[in-house]
């Protein structure tokens, strides 16, 4: 039996290729020569899907066949026609028919075919979108993954081929949007020379379903158009946007709108000329209504002189709720201050009923370590996704609220921060390809769980074996409470370093800046406790939730124990529902992240024989980087924090293997991730 395995490992070994992680979760074995049909005339869509079952379908023979169905445009099914052996995927249009191969493939790869298949599916959300923040300069905005995959220099003449490989990758996930560069947009984007650009990848992308998007900066008609101001009332400005996307649409006939980030983090916008989001989104709704195109109005707005910064995008958009036109949409980040690794939702979810709204993730990893840690961020959408918001009864989720059902809105979107760049591996950890497809497969479908879908990555991405899927499974189910642990427990937030987001500086402190952006602002750590008073007696940001939300929130003894610190200012030696104080608490939920990384160790080592040298040492290596800035952040947090509760660190734990001061001593100057590795390695 030993020797059987022995031979089985060697076995597996040899037959393990070299590679680079390119290829993402599409690893089809080609050379399948399947005999694929079509009732349909081809088109270049109608082309893929039979290319890619042709070279990769194993099983019966496939007629792709398009007909009216009852599914949405995007939905297919798939069924089997025992009588002859064979399969049929049918949809009423060929981007549906592409979804159904993909979706078939998808089933072979995964061990999922069955002799009587009969799957109907249709997306929940109608925009599928991904955020790129990338720079025409070719830097991406909170990217740690190269650069930016679009080469605008060398457009439109010489064509990427990673280009074709970006939009088929999405197309195999149903995502189904772009917005193509930063929301901290250069209005040069919108000059005809950029616009030639932005065709040809528009033109690259139809075929896989891909609509383009742009962000846009709201001065353009000041800064590009030469006008004297950009007052969305002004009339000159409303022609300046009409002849504007007059111009685009002529290139890109299905271009899909604009996203705007207006009066946010020094974007200019209407309230510069004492207009409101209203009167701006309105306009530019107004000028892409006859194109059929979208605007979606970001509601990330706050100011550095509000009490709380966790109310204001409620404070300034409820009012407003209804006033909208049917082509805008409001893109709320999933909690109510920036990605962190937990919030609670938005209270804008549920609220706002008369105009559509919609989710935005990140699904870079600004404020979870980069693209060194490794964090499977499925949970952390699904915990957004299905929390029940009480906006209507028992099942008003925020899917539910957001995907046009509840209150029966025309459009629904769902938007991702992009993890992509031009590391040969897409995303700069190969662990992080999973935040993307698994993006994308909730939008498609958020009732698939996270485990659903780390099954099929894994599956996917690396192999079936029992032995590799269970534990690495298990790893990336448990890798974001893992980050929580080490980072932020008990609703601890925004104790990051200054700017780049990088490791810990709970104590950075400044009293001449905006105090919104300092640590001390969120955790208020003072001889009494830790934590920001968001009840009643604070800030009542908890006022915002429908009950019993705000009941539960607003009520320390109630309130989930994961959002305390977000909810209360707490005592060192409040106890909790384990019997422990608040300030053991906090020691033990470090502690413990850190020694779930150093777990993530040893379940990584273990499995060097069923996956290739190159990932294997990639992947061992960042969780290396993982393990030490695990400790350097609970050293940094409960040294800090110590200074305070004056309380000894519980005696079972693994003691400090930093000072405070040296940790407070780094700096680091990070304009991108290589920087981040190596000054955190040389420390
Ligand atoms: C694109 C946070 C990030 C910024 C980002 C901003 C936003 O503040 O740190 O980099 O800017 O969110 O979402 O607009």
């Amino acid at each position: 039996m030993k020797t059987y395995s022995l031979l089985a490992i060697i076995l597996l070994c040899f037959c393990l290729h070299a590679e680079d992680g390119s290829q993402l979760w599409l690893r089809y074995e080609g050379n399948a020569n399947a005999q694929i049909t079509a009732n349909v005339k081809n088109s270049k869509t109608v082309d893929i899907a039979l290319s890619e079952l042709t070279q990769y379908w194993k099983g019966a023979p496939v007629l792709l066949e398009k007909k009216r169905t009852k599914t949405t445009d995007e939905g297919f099914t798939i069924v089997s026609d025992k009588k002859n052996n064979s399969l049929k995927i049918v949809a009423s249009t060929d981007i549906a028919l592409l979804y159904g191969a993909y979706h078939l493939l998808r089933l072979q790869q995964t061990g999922q075919v069955t002799e009587n298949l009969n799957i109907s599916q249709t997306p929940k959300y109608q925009y599928r979108i991904l955020n790129h923040w990338d720079n025409l300069d070719g830097s991406i905005e909170r990217g740690y993954a190269g650069r930016s995959l679009w080469e605008w220099e060398k457009l439109p003449n010489e064509i990427s081929p990673r280009y074709e490989q970006y939009a088929r990758a999405n197309a195999s996930i149903g995502i189904n949007a772009t917005v193509l560069n930063n929301v901290n947009a250069n209005p040069k984007i919108l000059t005809q020379e950029y616009l030639q650009k932005v065709k040809v990848l528009a033109d690259i992308f139809r075929p896989y379903g891909l609509k383009v998007f742009l962000s846009v900066n709201f001065a353009s008609p000041k800064t590009l158009g030469g006008l004297p101001d950009a007052d969305p009332l002004n009339p000159e400005v409303a022609k300046w946007w009409k002849a504007k996307a007059k111009e685009i649409y002529a290139l890109i006939p299905d271009f899909g709108g604009f996203l705007v980030k207006a009066n946010s983090e020094g974007q200019s916008g209407p309230q510069d000329y004492g207009r409101s989001h209203v009167d701006g989104a309105n306009m530019l709704a107004d000028v892409l209504k006859p194109f059929g195109g979208i605007v979606m109005w970001r509601a990330f707005v706050y100011a550095p002189s509000s009490d709380d910064r966790a109310k204001q995008a409620y404070l300034e958009f409820m009012p407003f709720d209804g006033k909208f036109r049917d082509n805008v949409i409001i893109q709320v980040k999933n909690g109510p201050i920036d990605f962190q690794p937990r919030e609670p939702v938005s209270a804008l979810f549920g609220a706002m009923q008369k105009t559509p709204v919609m989710v935005e993730f990140q699904i870079t990893q600004e404020y979870l370590g980069f693209s060194n840690h490794l964090v499977y961020l499925s949970p952390l959408f699904e915990e957004c996704l299905q929390t029940d918001t009480y906006a209507k009864g028992q099942t008003s989720t925020v899917a539910k609220t957001t995907d046009g059902s509840l209150f029966g809105h025309r459009i629904s979107a769902i938007a991702g921060v992009a993890n992509t760049g031009s590391d040969v591996n897409w995303c700069g950890h190969d662990f992080a390809q999973a935040n993307w497809y698994a993006f994308g497969r909730l939008a498609w479908n958020y009732e698939l769980t996270s485990e659903q879908i780390a099954d099929e990555w894994i599956k996917q991405t690396f192999n079936d074996k029992k032995e590799f899927l269970e534990p690495v499974k298990g790893l990336m189910l448990s890798s974001r409470e893992a980050v929580v642990d080490y980072m932020m427990p008990l609703g601890l937030h925004h104790i990051f370093a200054m700017g780049h987001h990088y490791g810990p500086e709970p104590w950075c402190y400044f009293p001449n800046m905006r105090q919104d952006w300092l640590p001390p602002y969120y955790h208020k750590a003072d001889s009494e406790g830790v934590g920001f008073d968001r009840s009643k007696t604070g800030s009542n940001a908890v006022a915002q939730y429908f009950p019993p939300l705000n009941e539960k929130y607003g009520n320390i003894e109630q309130c989930p124990e994961e959002f305390l610190l977000w909810f209360h200012h707490v005592a060192w030696d409040y106890k909790l529902k384990n019997g422990r104080t608040l300030w053991d608490e906090l020691c033990y939920s470090y502690d413990n992240g850190v020694k779930e990384v150093r777990d993530f160790q040893k379940i990584w080592d273990r499995m060097e024989n069923y996956v290739d040298a190159e990932r294997f040492e990639l992947v061992q290596t960042k969780l290396q980087i993982q393990a030490r800035d695990a400790m350097w952040w609970k050293d940094a947090c409960l040294l800090y924090f110590q200074s305070f509760s004056q309380l000894p660190i519980p005696y079972d734990i693994e003691r400090p293997v930093h000072k405070l001061d040296q940790l407070q001593k780094i700096k680091l100057s990070i304009s991108n991730h290589e920087n981040a590795i190596l000054e955190t390695i040389n420390r």
